[in-house]
């Protein structure tokens, strides 16, 4: 390993079953040569008995925390500049790792802004999306918004179109300051998965053709690692969103079944 290795950090949770979360960032880190690091925020084991419904339990924020200074004395500002933020899941660990992010400059701060986790009480995820909105939005300068996010991030009432869907990555983008990448995935009607990239200077729909009509798992986290992984290369963050399109779709095509009762994307 020479130092002009690209490095790049992912703060996410564990999937036991490997489809989304750090194992997917890592596996599609790994399939775009770049070193990937996890510091693990929560672990989910899907419950077969319980109709694959998520049991979720958080780590330790002191814990977090550890892993967060053992990452960043071991690779300092200059060496790696690059992290992927996807599912947090409490206040405690919202707290945790916005602390991080205003102690220490990271070039580029993806966030896959993860606002709903099924094994949490209704009343602890909205405190989980308010924290999350308030404590670590201000700080990404990427964000990765599904469907659903979207809604809540821009407030609007209805996403159906493209024009809808380029309006909401619009407010996002205002209120953020953030570059967007806003996912219409199966949600948009027609034969299209659309996307939307807005900043600063741009506005870009990415377009490919829908493979099938039924949402696979992981594809979130993969987009968002991807892109993560093209920063970490230093691909401009338009260039970054085009290819992390490509890579998702091919890894769609692909995707792995399994006795679970969703398929997942597979990195390669
Ligand atoms: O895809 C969202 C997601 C992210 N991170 C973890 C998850 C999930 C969905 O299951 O379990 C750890």
């Amino acid at each position: 390993m020479t130092d002009s290795t690209p490095l790049a950090l992912t703060i996410a949770g564990s999937e036991a079953t490997g489809g989304a979360g750090a194992q997917a960032d890592l596996r599609t880190f790994q399939a775009m040569d770049v070193f990937g690091m996890v510091a693990l925020t929560c672990i989910v084991s899907f419950d077969p008995k319980n109709d694959w419904g998520h049991r979720f339990v958080p780590v330790e924020p002191q814990v977090l925390a550890d892993q967060l200074e053992a990452i960043t004395t071991a690779y300092p500002a200059d060496q790696l500049t690059v992290t992927k933020i996807g599912m947090l899941g409490t206040p405690d660990t919202i707290a945790t790792v916005a602390a991080t992010l205003r102690d220490r400059a990271f070039e580029h701060v993806v966030l896959d802004p993860v606002l709903i986790c099924k094994g949490q009480e209704p009343g602890a995820a909205l405190d989980t999306d308010t924290a999350l909105k308030k404590q670590v939005l201000p700080l990404a300068t990427f964000i990765t918004p599904n469907h659903f996010e979207t809604l809540s991030l821009s407030g609007m009432d209805s996403i159906e179109t493209v024009e809808e869907l380029t309006e909401a990555a619009r407010r996002i983008h205002e209120l953020s300051g953030a570059a967007v990448l806003a996912k219409g995935g199966v949600h948009l009607p027609g034969p299209e998965a659309i996307d939307v990239f807005v900043d600063d200077t741009t506005t870009e729909v990415l377009s490919a053709p829908k493979v099938g009509e039924v949402a696979v798992a992981g594809a979130g986290c993969t987009l968002a690692a991807a892109v993560t992984a093209a920063l970490a290369k230093g691909l401009e963050p338009l260039e970054a969103a085009r290819g992390a399109k490509e890579f998702v779709t091919a890894g769609i095509q692909s995707r792995l079944a399994s006795a679970a009762p969703f398929d997942v994307v597979r990195q390669h």
